[in-house]
């Protein structure tokens, strides 16, 4: 089977990599619009354009579905891509849900680009699962800039979490919730940095459960040979440009 994985930038490789361990025996095409990355500062109608572009490229690779592995191009774009693609589409959702299921009363702090946050997807989900008044959204750009430097710095990263936060006695909440693939990078630092009574939950385990699930509803889940090729903007590139990420994420244990 051939699996797309796709966003604006280097993020998606969290998906990636969380694809490759539950689903080893496939053939994995990884597209990085990075000639365009970052879209959690664009309108709309431009993250639906780019993404448009970004999978049609996938469709005519013969994919059998597409791992939308970017939160903002899903909030934006996933219904109306549904319409133009006879093609699975799975999108990513910040793992609000799981927060606020095992919340114990507790708050929840929703980190993702302003995009993703502004959304009306994202206010509906809220809404529907009666967070209204304990989820609270926090854009952190800055992140997203330091995964596609491949700045994981520590300190850096402490700093900037301990200024975000600052604001808020992070003994009210239970759950940080990381709404963007490029946050995932940093789980551990903020895991390491936040008190006891907090987890950090993104949403790539619940993503690819749900992509072997479609998968297997449409018969295509078929082993194969695992195999990934890369493209950043419809252009072939070089593996040893991405594989770096996935070496970090390793060594890391994330
Ligand atoms: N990785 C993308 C997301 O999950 O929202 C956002 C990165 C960006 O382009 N700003």
């Amino acid at each position: 089977m051939k699996i797309g994985i796709f966003d604006s930038g280097v993020g998606g490789l969290t998906v990636l990599n969380t694809a490759m361990e539950m689903i080893p025996h496939a053939e994995y095409i990884y597209y990085a619009d990075l000639d365009n990355v970052p879209y959690g500062t664009r309108d709309k109608d431009q993250v639906r354009k780019m993404t448009h572009e970004a999978i049609t490229f996938l469709h005519d690779m013969g994919v059998d579905a597409v791992v939308i592995a970017c939160n903002t191009a899903t909030s934006t774009s996933v219904e109306f891509l549904r319409k133009s693609f006879d093609l699975p589409l799975i999108g990513m959702e910040p793992a609000v849900k799981p927060a606020i299921e095992n919340s114990d009363e507790g708050k929840v702090i929703v980190m993702a680009t302003e995009l993703t946050l502004k959304e009306k997807k994202f206010k509906n989900l809220v809404s529907r699962l009666e967070g209204d008044g304990i989820v609270v959204s926090l854009p952190m750009p800055e992140l997203v800039h330091m995964a596609e430097d491949f700045n994981f710095n520590h300190e850096d990263a402490v700093k900037l979490f301990r200024n975000k936060l600052e604001k808020y006695n992070l003994e009210e909440f239970s759950a940080i919730v990381l709404g963007c693939t490029h946050f995932v990078y940093f789980k551990n630092i903020l895991e390491k940095m936040v008190p006891e009574n907090i987890s950090v939950i993104d949403g790539n385990l619940g993503t690819i459960s749900h992509l072997i699930k479609i998968l297997k509803e449409n018969d295509k889940y078929v082993e194969s040979v695992g195999s990934v090729e890369y493209y950043v903007s419809g252009r072939k590139a070089v593996p040893e440009q991405f594989e770096k990420y996935l070496a970090y994420l390793k060594e890391n244990n994330i």
